[in-house]
């Protein structure tokens, strides 16, 4: 079971104009697939944001061939070893967000060996099916030059919940989550209250990502008090959520103040959250995530889970974790529903129903690349000639004066 290579390829797909409070999303999105290969001509896949420059993912090639993929905290070990000398820059946190792809591939390979679903890996699925909210955003109606997009412009209460209803209709969500932090509060607050009167007893949770300040957040909490499921980083900072928690009974959650372990003693002590929005590619793969949930189960944390976009090898990861998490009490975030078009995996995208996907049952992660898929994709992303994202720098390009300082309102 020993790795053979690690094949690592940046793709780029099609990402609707979603504004969010640094700017708004580019034409094309940004992931990186992980391919490890292992003796016998067995591959598992595992798939990550590209926040981390392609050279540091390439140093540690060579360091893991001839690792078996049953050891992944061996792995890890050797993952963080290498990157401290050949990525120095790279905080721990970071050098976490390298290791899980290739954990999650490693158990991918593994599971596809046994013959097991990576769930089975992972302790078993307590949960068969996994429910997913709606990810709604404000966005403009299409890409500039280009022509509207089938979701249309949501910029406004009315165009939020028309998109809530598109979503709602053809994925069946059940539970809503608004991302804030682009029009005045007052502003959004109205767009929530829309979603309750035209969706009804639809939990619905908001997400401005510290675009607030503590003085606006303690205002709209109250203003929102028996509207909102959860508040999601209404504030940037522990103190600050912990100030704002102390005003309100609703739950604060956060994938923003609680992303690494040594944030968790603070959080708690100062009752800052209540959910933590778990997620496998920043807390460094599917087995420390468990850890996690663990972890929030001791201290009386809910869990939930965040997303950023991305595509199906990412997805069945997600769902395979969330299938084994017994105290994952809410839904879980996506943005799949926003990029599956272009998804890279065999047989096309997953189908949701009533807001659900079920644990995929085949071996590993139960989903195989498409070869053809990742090779246009990986074509797009050398047209692209981007390697990073910028949401600023493109909403910039209609809003010159555009500043994506934060707390802004
Ligand atoms: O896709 O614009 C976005 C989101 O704002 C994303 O970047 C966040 O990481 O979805 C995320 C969140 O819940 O904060
Ligand atoms: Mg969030």
């Amino acid at each position: 079971m020993k790795i053979t290579d690690l094949v690592v390829t940046p793709i780029a797909f099609r990402d609707p104009p979603l504004l969010n409070s640094v700017g708004a999303h580019e034409p094309l999105a940004l992931r990186i697939i992980f391919q490890v290969h292992v003796e016998g001509g067995i591959v598992g896949a595992g798939e990550c944001n590209a926040n981390i420059p392609l050279e540091a993912i390439q140093a540690v090639r060579e360091g893991i061939i001839g690792m078996s993929v049953t050891g992944t905290k061996a792995i890890e070990q050797r993952v963080d070893h290498i990157l401290r000398q050949a990525a120095p820059a790279l905080s721990q946190s970071q050098r976490l967000w390298v290791f899980s792809p290739i954990e999650v591939a490693c158990l991918d390979a593994l599971g596809k060996i046994l013959n097991l679903p990576v769930s089975d890996l992972l302790g078993g699925a307590v949960r068969q099916r996994v429910e997913f909210s709606a990810y709604l955003f404000y966005k403009w109606e299409g890409h500039t030059g280009q022509e509207p997009d089938r979701w249309g412009p949501a910029l406004d209460p009315a165009g939020i919940v028309r998109q809530a209803q598109q979503f709602v209709s053809e994925f069946g969500f059940k539970t809503i989550k608004l991302k804030g932090g682009v029009f005045p509060p007052a502003e959004e607050s109205a767009a929530i209250r829309a979603l309750a009167a035209a969706l009804p007893g639809y939990p619905l949770r908001i997400d401005p990502n510290g675009a607030w300040t503590i003085a606006t957040a303690k205002q709209v909490v109250a203003d929102l008090h028996g509207v909102i499921e959860y508040f999601e980083d209404p504030v940037l900072t522990i103190d600050g959520m912990s100030q704002v928690s102390a005003e309100t009974p609703i739950p604060l959650a956060t994938n923003m103040c609680v992303v690494e372990t040594a944030h968790i003693g603070e959080a708690f002590e100062k009752d800052a959250v209540q959910v933590v929005l778990s997620d496998h590619h920043i807390w460094g793969g599917l087995r420390r995530t468990r850890e996690l949930a663990a972890i929030c189960e001791a201290l009386g944390w809910g869990v939930s889970m965040h997303s950023n976009s991305h595509l199906g090898i990412s997805l069945a990861a997600m769902i395979h974790l969330a299938a084994t998490i017994p105290n994952l009490d809410y839904a879980c975030d996506t943005h799949y529903p926003w990029n599956y078009e272009d998804d890279i995996i065999r047989g096309g995208p997953m189908v949701f129903t009533e807001g659900t996907l079920p644990v995929p049952n085949g071996p590993g992660l139960g989903v195989d690349i498409d070869p053809d898929k990742l090779a246009e994709a990986h074509e797009r992303y050398i047209e692209f000639g981007r390697t990073t994202r910028d949401d600023s720098g493109y909403r910039r390009t209609r809003e010159p004066h555009y500043d994506p300082t934060l707390p802004r309102f």
